[in-house]
């Protein structure tokens, strides 16, 4: 199912009244269709949402000009992406199924390096701003942002900008115009609220005027460029006080639609009850999950721990949602985890999205983006086409893209995989067949050999084929080694 407001969407609606019309009338239906578009990508669901990860200097550089600090053999400096590559090349990410983009922080950034044992270390993922009002040159400008947001939502798609909250960058400009704004040095204090996370100077998020100037700054952006939402930072070192006044700020000037997606790390249903009980955040990442996954398939828990773990992983407060995710900017890239098993690596595709909750794909994950342990897991996007820069590490998976494809797609069509509903149909040591909902069954196997359908599950006959992970195409009873499965119920 094409996702609300697509391009074929546009087609019909123009194709439709097209004949017989002068350029004025054209004009207004166009006004229409994008009133529909807006009105569509407000009214639809996070909870049906697919998330997609940018680092934006690591994914297309459409800019050259604005490059400052670029130095591609050397993965702290900048790589030189910015909001235009992304606006260019927004259709691999539509193309993939994906509904929504996550962008790391694009606010200004500290000027210089930090001194590291592996070189200059260069802001380039974002998260060491300057000044909150400006956007940094080297991602682009709020016009850049702006048509960045109409480009997507016109390919009904939504935008999710990352707010950092708790700090500002190393020597930001701030230490010496606004110190008493910030805690640095003998200033930092032991709780988790007011330590200076890795010596980052930490704003002082209770005073009054710091809150209003970083709610007017952030949301002031969002109001005048109309993205869809934040992707919030650090979100266990600013005080729930704190996240509860900026809840209403946000709900009185962007609406109730607008997504508060809280990274707080390690996080599972259990530590964002209080987020969500306090309505303070609609949705946190789901750090357990990848836990999970990354050790049943490496042989550390059985697949009934696994089955007991993920017919209870969601219960969360209405309304809210948690955000599973395979590997993310903060750990080695999916495929280092796994040891570069694609079979495995297909394994925990299958069950992310299978899988209540918003999955978020990491930039590059979905064609085995290479790359190990910080820093080298901020790798650049692997593009198909070689000419698109920064594009250093070019090695590209098209038969996991496929696959996560096949994956997205499904899980478009099919509510259950999206659903609550979550039960053990039958566990041992290393298979599992998950129900979800009433009419869909998720079929794994993480031994080294074939096993037969499991007779606790009744007739196959009665289930129709709708995935393998696998490179031939299944059609016995007989599940591979490392292979996931999806069947659909057809016959009762
Ligand atoms: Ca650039
Ligand atoms: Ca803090």
């Amino acid at each position: 199912m094409p996702a609300p407001g697509s391009i074929s969407d546009l087609t019909l609606i123009y194709g439709a009244g097209s004949f017989l019309m002068s350029a004025d009338r054209m004009i207004k239906i166009i006004i229409l269709c994008a009133m529909f578009f807006s009105a569509i990508v407000q009214a639809s669901t996070w909870k049906d949402d697919i998330l997609y990860f940018v680092m934006l200097d690591r994914f297309a550089d459409g800019d050259s000009t604005n490059n400052q600090d670029v130095d591609l053999n050397n993965t702290l400096a900048f790589h030189g992406g910015d909001l235009k590559g992304l606006r260019e090349h927004l259709g691999e990410i539509k193309e993939l199924g994906a509904t929504a983009i996550w962008i790391t922080p694009i606010v200004q950034q500290i000027t210089h390096p930090i001194g590291n044992e592996e070189g200059p270390f260069h802001p380039h993922h974002g998260y060491w701003a300057n000044d909150f009002t400006q956007i940094d040159p080297r991602y682009g400008s709020e016009q850049d942002l702006n048509d960045l947001v109409k480009a997507a939502h016109g390919l009904g798609m939504k935008v999710i900008l990352d707010i950092v909250y708790n700090h500002v960058g190393y020597g930001a400009d701030w230490e010496k115009e606004k110190p008493q704004w910030l805690r640095a040095g003998e200033q930092c204090g032991g709780s988790a609220v007011t330590l200076c996370l890795s010596g980052l100077p930490d704003l002082r998020t209770e005073l009054p005027e710091v809150r209003q100037y970083l709610f007017d700054a952030h949301i002031g952006l969002a109001e005048r460029t109309g993205i869809d939402g934040f992707r919030l930072d650090t979100v266990m070192h600013v005080e729930h006080d704190f996240w509860q006044a900026h809840r209403a700020e946000v709900r009185k000037k962007l609406g109730k639609d607008f997504l508060l997606l809280g990274e707080v790390w390690g996080a599972d249903k259990f530590t964002a009850r209080p987020y969500f009980q306090d309505d303070e955040m609609d949705a946190i990442f789901d750090f357990t999950f990848s836990d999970h996954i990354l050790g049943y398939l490496n042989g550390l828990g059985s697949a009934k721990r696994l089955g007991r773990y993920l017919s209870r992983r969601h219960d969360v407060a209405a309304g809210h949602l948690l955000a599973p995710f395979l590997s993310n900017h903060d750990m080695p890239t999916l495929l280092a985890m796994l040891r570069g098993d694609v079979d495995r690596y297909l394994l925990a595709a299958t069950l992310l999205f299978s899988v209540e909750g918003m999955p978020v794909i990491t930039w590059g994950e979905e064609v085995g983006r290479t790359g190990k342990a910080w820093p080298y897991n901020r790798e650049d996007m692997a593009w198909r086409d070689p000419a698109v820069k920064p594009n250093a590490s070019w090695k590209r998976n098209e038969f996991i893209r496929a696959k996560y494809k096949a994956l997205i797609n499904l899980r478009h069509s099919n509510t259950d995989l999206r659903g609550h509903l979550s039960s053990v149909a039958y566990a041992d040591k290393d298979v599992l067949a998950l129900k979800r909902g009433e009419k869909t069954l998720l079929l794994i196997n993480r031994s080294d050999h074939g096993v037969n359908w499991p007779p606790e599950l009744g007739n196959s006959d009665h289930w129709r084929l709708a995935f393998s992970s696998g490179s031939d195409a299944a059609t016995s009873d007989m599940i591979s080694a490392l292979e996931a499965r999806i069947y659909i119920k057809e016959h009762y």
